[in-house]
């Protein structure tokens, strides 16, 4: 009889662990999912603030920018190289409708990291993409910006936020220039 109930409570035991070792490694690979899928908000002097989720960029216009990236740290080693597929920054903020009194967009990253532009930038060169595939392999989002330093290109963006101050990111805060203009290629010690 004795037997019969620790049994019992072993095999409780076992089906109560096993349960409990399930679910836990279930929510852990949900948690790691929706991270990895990821949502970027566009706020701040906007007229609609609204959020997208990585997988929605694909839906809107999209456009491919073949350009190098450069690390202002080692100027003349392409980092990488390759067609860029995205959409123009521009077409995210105009959907949110930009408030007359923004400046500069200030971008904010999963990381902790930030980076700017100035609207005016923004606004007149479609070039600027949120990229979601780089030659033809999905990457996760990030931002290209031709002929800028590395710095302006940040990886895992939660948040697209027009300001109507000078924002400034990580680097550009660390006293890197603000514009992060590269320099022509033949240009000496660039
Ligand atoms: N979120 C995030 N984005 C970032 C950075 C970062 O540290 N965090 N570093 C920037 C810098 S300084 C460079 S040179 C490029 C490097 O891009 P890569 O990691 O794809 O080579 O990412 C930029 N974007
Ligand atoms: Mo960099």
């Amino acid at each position: 009889m004795r037997k019969g109930i620790f049994a019992l409570i072993v095999i409780i035991l076992l089906v109560g662990g096993t349960h409990f070792i399930r679910r836990d490694g279930g929510s852990t690979a949900s948690r790691e999912f929706s991270t990895e899928r990821g949502v970027i908000q566009v706020r701040g002097l906007v007229e609609r603030p609204y959020s997208i989720t990585y997988d929605g960029l694909a839906s809107l216009p999209s456009r491919n920018v073949t350009v190098v990236l450069y690390c202002v740290d080692s100027p003349n080693r392409p980092r990488k190289n390759g067609t860029w597929t995205g959409v123009p920054l521009r077409v995210l903020l105009e959907r949110a409708g930009i408030r007359g009194d923004a400046y500069k967009v200030a971008l904010y990253a999963s990381d902790g990291y930030t980076t700017d532009l100035y609207l005016a930038t923004v606004m007149k060169d479609e070039d600027i993409i949120v990229a979601y595939a780089l030659n033809g392999e999905p990457i996760t989002p990030r931002l290209v910006v031709p002929g800028r330093w590395g710095y302006k290109w940040i990886k895992y963006i939660t948040a697209i936020e027009p300001v109507g101050y000078d924002f400034k990111g990580t680097w550009e805060s660390a006293g890197y220039p603000d514009d992060a203009i590269i320099p022509d290629e033949s240009t000496p010690g660039r």
